[in-house]
């Protein structure tokens, strides 16, 4: 029997949901590669593992909840949907709305969402608007629409959208055989993922799925735009990762605690680092993650090298989203193509091989 999505696969770890309301891509199900090349070459005979969720059918981890969020909205009949987003929450409302035919609102930062993201959500039909300010000024926006009319967010601060994507981690520890990592990198903007991760285990292990201990968390905020990290709200949140530029994230206070509960910690890392990190993982494991993804090898490189991780010790990097929802940025400090006649000569000395 092939995968049928994260609701009817996890059924029982599922909000109740009548099945005539399921509205699947068959989302979940995603790599989870044992990253030898990585593990060489950061050191501390870590091993690592990459969750690749990239892989999902909008090429991110946004549709796991998606697919909860809009199957209740069917549930309840609502009549639209909307969301504010850095691009790939965009994506995934447009695609399951699309399906479930229902109208769809998604609110973005205008010329802050990358080509890749915003092409999805014009495509799937959503009616896309622009904002002129931030995510955190379109979100204001969205939970007034949402308060006061009947249509239905599908933001995070929806109930349905972290049980959603509590499905990863119970991924995480059926691919390890029953076993939890050590530890788990991710990237912070809403801070809903390390929330919904951090439950999903709780979840898992209270069902005895596994016996060892709970993860710690590590989560990883763009400098430019780490409003945890530093304690306060970011009002101009800036970094080339796009999808994290998020100056009040609105799942702040759960995350803290999930830090604090499990003994991890909340770092930031350099735009430069998160551009190196992404070519690192390119490189050695032949991945190719978006920027803010690459966050959590940014962040997993940055502790390594302080000696933090206890030799030996696993550790699980969440990769969020797929590298081709954004070459733009991938490509800004790298060099451009070689201009050739159409010669074998000037292939062999480019090749060094004339
Ligand atoms: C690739 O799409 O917030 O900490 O509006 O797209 O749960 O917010 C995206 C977030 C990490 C951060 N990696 O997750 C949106 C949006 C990628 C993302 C995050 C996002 P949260």
């Amino acid at each position: 029997m092939s995968w049928r999505g994260v609701i009817r696969e996890y059924r029982a770890f599922m909000p109740e949901i009548k099945e005539s309301a399921i509205c699947t891509l068959n989302e979940g199900n995603t790599l989870l590669l044992e990253a030898e090349w990585l593990s060489r070459r950061i050191g501390n005979n870590l091993k690592i593992y990459l969750k690749f969720e990239g892989q999902n059918p909008t090429g991110s981890f946004k549709d796991r909840g998606m697919t909860m969020a809009i199957s209740k909205a069917i549930e309840e009949g609502a009549k639209a949907v909307i969301c504010a987003s850095t691009g790939n929450t965009s994506a995934a409302a447009a695609a399951f709305s699309a399906v479930a035919d229902l109208p769809c609102a998604v609110l973005i930062p205008q010329g802050k969402i990358a080509k890749g993201k915003l092409s999805q959500a014009i495509f799937y039909g959503a009616k896309v608007m622009q904002v002129q300010g931030n995510f955190d000024e379109a979100l204001d926006v969205v939970r007034e629409i949402g308060k006061n009319y009947p249509v239905t967010v599908v933001n995070s601060i929806n109930p349905y959208r972290i049980p959603g994507q509590r499905s990863a981690a119970f991924e995480v520890i059926d691919q390890l055989g029953g076993l939890a990592p050590d530890y788990q990198c991710i990237p912070v903007g809403n801070a809903a993922n390390i929330v919904s991760y951090w439950e999903g285990y709780q979840q898992y292990r209270a069902a005895g799925k596994f016996k060892n201990n709970l993860p710690k968390m590590l989560g990883f905020q763009a400098e430019g735009s780490a409003p945890i990290v530093q304690g306060h709200p970011i009002e101009k949140p800036e970094t080339i990762a796009t999808a994290i530029r998020i100056g009040n994230p609105a799942s702040w206070q759960r995350a803290v605690q999930v830090v604090k509960e499990s003994e991890g910690l909340f770092d930031t890392v350099t735009d430069q680092e998160i551009l190196a990190a992404q070519k690192l993982i390119a490189h050695t494991q032949g991945i190719f993650c978006e920027p803010a993804s690459a966050a959590s090898v940014a962040g997993l490189v940055k502790k390594a090298k302080q000696g933090y991780f206890k030799q030996g010790a696993s550790v699980v990097c969440i990769l969020t989203g797929h590298g081709l929802k954004d070459p733009d940025s991938a490509i800004t400090d790298m060099p451009d193509p070689y201009v050739i006649q159409p010669d074998k000569q000037a292939v062999l000395k480019i090749l060094g091989l004339n």
